[in-house]
C-alpha cells in the first residue's frame, strides 16, 4: 500500500471513530444500554485500529503522523479511557440487573471521547505539520469546553429545579455545588488555555530559515536589479531579438471554437522562442491590455536573477502600457518554455505562454543521425476550457515524416495539473527531460509517461513507415499524428493505452559521475506540504501550505553561493505537487527513501504525489531571490510558495506576485 493510501486509510478510520464514540454517547443518553455498550466496544476496537494505521504511517515518516502522535492519539487515549471505566461498569451492571440506568457522568465521559477524536481530526486537517504548541492549547480547551457543556446540558433539569427553590436533599445540594465549583473550575481553565493558545500564535516567526548552515553574514548587498543577463552572444552566436507584447485576444482553438484569451502578441501559445546555443535572447515585453500586469518567466531555464520575472522579487510587473527588456546568453541547450509570472494561475492558463529551444550550436545530437533529415516538432500541451491543445502556432495535429527520419518530439506540459503521455506505434527513447539530456536512455515501447505540470519531455526515433501517435490523458481520438508522406490508409487505429504501466524515470537510462557529491550537503531543508488554516498573502485562508504556513510568511530559505543544498519534500495531502525551483536544475536523490538508480536526473519539476518524499540536491551557483513553489500555479496563488535566498543579495521591488484579490480574478 502506498502512502497515500495510509493517509486514506487513516483518515476513514479517524472518520469512523468519531462515529462510534458518539453513537455510544447518543445511545447512553437515551438510556439504550446494549446499543451504547456495543458502541462503546466499537469506539474502543477502532480507536485500538487507529494505534495500527498510525504506526504505519509513523513508518512512513514522522510528518505523516506528528499531530496524530503528539496530540490527537494522546487525547483521544486518556478520554476515551476515561470514558471506559467510568461508562463501561455502569453499562455492565444495567445489562446484569444491577443498576437502573446510566448516569451523566458516563455520558459527559463518553461525548468528551467523541470530541477528542473529532479535534484529532480537525487538527489535522486544519493545523497538520508541524503541530504548534498554539494548537495543541487551543485544541485541548476546545474539548474541554465541549466536555463542560455536556455536563452542563445533562444536569440542567436537575441544577435548575434547585434554582426554582425545589426541595432538595443535603446530599443532593452538596453533589450541585460540588458540580458548580468544578464547573467553573474547569471553565477557568479552559478560557486560560484557550487564552494561552490564542496569544503564542501572534508570536513573532522567523522569517528566515538557515537549513543548518550559518546565519547571514556581513558580505556587501548586491540588489537583484543588478544580477542581469550578458550584453553579447558567445563569439560566432547571433543577437535573437523578440518583441512580445501582452495583449487580450479572441483566439480561434484547432477545434474551431473561439475563446477570449490572454496572449503574446495575439497568439496562442506565443512566439516560438527558438536559438541556437551561445546566441543572445533580448525579449522586449510590452503589456498592452493585461490590467493586471504581467512579467515573462523563461520556465527551466537558469538566467541570472534578474531576467527572472519573478514580479515583487526580481522586477515590479509591467503595467499596461510598460515596457520590460530581458536579456541573456542561451547558454543551456534543451526544450523550455516562457510564462507570465503575475497572477500566473489565471495570466498561463488564458493564454500568457509559448516555448523556448535552444538547438545545440554544431545542429546536431550524439543521439541521431546527420544525414537524415529531422522532423524536430515542439508541442506544448495546454486545457482550454476543459479541451487539450497539443499544437504549435499552425494547429496542425498531422505532420509528415519521412521513414528513417529522426524525430524529436518535445512535448511541454504548459497547464498545472500533470498528463499521461503515451507514444503509440513506435520504440521511442525518452532522450531529455525538463531540457537536460539524459544518459543513455534506454529504447521502450508501450509505456505511459507520467509529465508534471511544467515539465518537459524530449521523445525521439526513427520514423517508421506506419503511422504514428502522441496521445494524450488516453484519448486516443485526440492528440498527434504522424504519418509516412504518400501514407493514404486513413487514420492509423491506436489501441487503448489506458493500461500501459508507467515509465519509472527514477530507474531509467544509465547511472553517470554528478558534479558533486549528493551525500554531503551545506544545508538541507524540509518542505511538507500540505492544506490547513494559514494567513495568505495577510488574509486567514484554508490555505496550501509549507510547513503549515501561506505565502509570504513561509521563512525564506538562506543559502551561501557554493553551498550544496538538499530539499526534502513531503506531501501529506490528498493532492499533487509539482515542486519546481527557479533558476536550478535539482538532482533527484531519491523517491520515498529509494535512491534514484538510472540517469542522472536533473529537473526544475518534480511531482511530489500523495503520501510522496522527495530528496533531491543542487549546487547554488545562481546568486539571487529565487521563487520555490509548486507549479499547480492555483495551488501557489492559495500560499504554496517561497523564496531561496542567496546571503547578501537584496531586492529593492515589493508589492504583490499577483496574488491578491482584484488582481487576475
Ligand atoms: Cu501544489
Amino acid at each position: 500500500m502506498t502512502t497515500g493510501m495510509w493517509i486514506i486509510l487513516d483518515h476513514v478510520v479517524a472518520l469512523l471513530s468519531i462515529a462510534a464514540w458518539f453513537t455510544a454517547g447518543v445511545t447512553l443518553a437515551l438510556r439504550r444500554t446494549r446499543l451504547a455498550l456495543t458502541g462503546l466496544v466499537a469506539a474502543v476496537l477502532v480507536t485500538l485500529v487507529r494505534v495500527g494505521t498510525l504506526a504505519m504511517l509513523a513508518g512512513r515518516g514522522w510528518w505523516f503522523v506528528q499531530e496524530k502522535v503528539l496530540l490527537g492519539l494522546p487525547l483521544l487515549g486518556a478520554a476515551g479511557a476515561v470514558a471506559v471505566l467510568v461508562a463501561g461498569p455502569q453499562l455492565l451492571a444495567v445489562r446484569r440487573g444491577r443498576a437502573a440506568g446510566g448516569s451523566a457522568r458516563g455520558v459527559v465521559s463518553v461525548f468528551t471521547a467523541g470530541y477528542a477524536a473529532l479535534a484529532g481530526l480537525v487538527v489535522t486537517f486544519l493545523v497538520g505539520y508541524p503541530l504548534t504548541v498554539s494548537a495543541a492549547l487551543i485544541t485541548i480547551s476546545l474539548v474541554g469546553a465541549g466536555a463542560l457543556l455536556t455536563a452542563r446540558v445533562v444536569t440542567a433539569p436537575v441544577e435548575d429545579s434547585a434554582d426554582a427553590g425545589v426541595a432538595q436533599a443535603p446530599e443532593d445540594r452538596r453533589a450541585i455545588s460540588r458540580r458548580r465549583f468544578l464547573g467553573w473550575t474547569g471553565g477557568a481553565v479552559v478560557v486560560t488555555a484557550a487564552g494561552a493558545g490564542t496569544g503564542l500564535s501572534f508570536l513573532p516567526t522567523e522569517s528566515v530559515t538557515r537549513g543548518g548552515g550559518p546565519g547571514r553574514s556581513s558580505r556587501a548587498a548586491v540588489s537583484v536589479a543588478d544580477l542581469r543577463g550578458s550584453g553579447s552572444p558567445a563569439p560566432g552566436g547571433t543577437v535573437r531579438r523578440q518583441v512580445l507584447t501582452a495583449k487580450k485576444a479572441t483566439v480561434r482553438l484547432p477545434s474551431g471554437r473561439e475563446i477570449d484569451a490572454w496572449t503574446y502578441n495575439g497568439e496562442v501559445p506565443g512566439p516560438a522562442i527558438t536559438a541556437n546555443q551561445g546566441d543572445l535572447i533580448e525579449v522586449r515585453l510590452h503589456n498592452a491590455d493585461i490590467d493586471d500586469g504581467v512579467t515573462l518567466h523563461w520556465h527551466g531555464y537558469d538566467v541570472p536573477c534578474g531576467e527572472d520575472g519573478a514580479p515583487g522579487v526580481t522586477q515590479l510587473a509591467v503595467r499596461p502600457g510598460a515596457d520590460f527588456v530581458y536579456r541573456f546568453r542561451a547558454d543551456q541547450v534543451g526544450t523550455y518554455w516562457y510564462h507570465t509570472h503575475y497572477a500566473s494561475h489565471v495570466g498561463v492558463h488564458k493564454g500568457l505562454y509559448g516555448t523556448l529551444v535552444v538547438q545545440p550550436r554544431d545542429g546536431q545530437r550524439a543521439d541521431e543521425h546527420s544525414t537524415a533529415e529531422q522532423v524536430d516538432l515542439t508541442l506544448p500541451v495546454h486545457t482550454f476550457d476543459g479541451t487539450v491543445v497539443i499544437a504549435g502556432g499552425d494547429g496542425r495535429t498531422e505532420h509528415f515524416a519521412p521513414p528513417g527520419a529522426p524525430v524529436r518530439l518535445r512535448v511541454i506540459n504548459t497547464d498545472s495539473d500533470p498528463h499521461r503521455i503515451v507514444l503509440a506505434g513506435t520504440p521511442f527513447r525518452v532522450a531529455a527531460v525538463d531540457g537536460r539530456d539524459l544518459n543513455q536512455p534506454g529504447e521502450v515501447s508501450d509505456v505511459g509517461l507520467h509529465l508534471p505540470a511544467g515539465g518537459r519531455y524530449d521523445l525521439v526515433f526513427l520514423m517508421p513507415d506506419t503511422s504514428v501517435a502522441l496521445v494524450v490523458d488516453d484519448d486516443r481520438d485526440g492528440g498527434v499524428r504522424l504519418r509516412p508522406p504518400g501514407d493514404a490508409r486513413g487514420e492509423a487505429r491506436v489501441e487503448d493505452t489506458s493500461d500501459l504501466p508507467e515509465l519509472d524515470l527514477l530507474r531509467y537510462g544509465a547511472p553517470a559521475a554528478v558534479p558533486f557529491d549528493s551525500r554531503s550537503a551545506d544545508r538541507h531543508f524540509t518542505m511538507v506540504l500540505d492544506r490547513g488554516v494559514a494567513m495568505v498573502d495577510g488574509k486567514p485562508a484554508f490555505a496550501q501550505t509549507v510547513n503549515g504556513r501561506g505565502h509570504p510568511a513561509i521563512p525564506d530559505q538562506l543559502v551561501a553561493e557554493g553551498d550544496i543544498v538538499r530539499f526534502t519534500v513531503v506531501n501529506r495531502s490528498l493532492e499533487t505537487h509539482p515542486w519546481h525551483l527557479h533558476g536550478h536544475p535539482v538532482l533527484i536523490l531519491s523517491r520515498n527513501g529509494t535512491p534514484s538508480t538510472g540517469s542522472p536526473l536533473w529537473v526544475d519539476t518534480f511531482d511530489v504525489r500523495p503520501g510522496e518524499t522527495w530528496v533531491v540536491a543542487f549546487r547554488a551557483t545562481n546568486p539571487g531571490i529565487w521563487m520555490n513553489h509548486c507549479h499547480n500555479l492555483p495551488h501557489a496563488h492559495q500560499g504554496m510558495m517561497l523564496r531561496l535566498h542567496y546571503d547578501g543579495v537584496t531586492t529593492p521591488f515589493g508589492g504583490s506576485h499577483g496574488g491578491s484579490p482584484g488582481h487576475g480574478h
